[in-house]
């Protein structure tokens, strides 16, 4: 399953590490792409992995996710 964050509040590459980061230590996440210039990140992960823990760990790592898009 695939889910597209559009996450607000990165300003440098530091930040995309951050979120990247984050977004890896959500159980069942198996890989994280995300693009600074883009504002998005593009994670593959189970089923079982929600869509609002991938929010949440974006949320608490400091940034702001304005939409998700979620398809298999
Ligand atoms: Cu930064």
């Amino acid at each position: 399953m695939k889910t597209i964050l559009n996450i607000e509040g990165m300003t440098c590459e530091h930040c995309v590490k951050h979120v990247m980061q984050a977004l890896k230590a959500v159980n069942g996440v198996k890989s994280a792409k995300v693009s600074l210039k883009d504002k998005k990140a593009t994670v593959d992960h189970k089923d079982g992995a929600s869509v609002e823990a991938l929010k949440a760990a974006v949320i608490t790592a400091g940034y702001e996710v304005l939409q998700q898009d979620s398809s298999c």
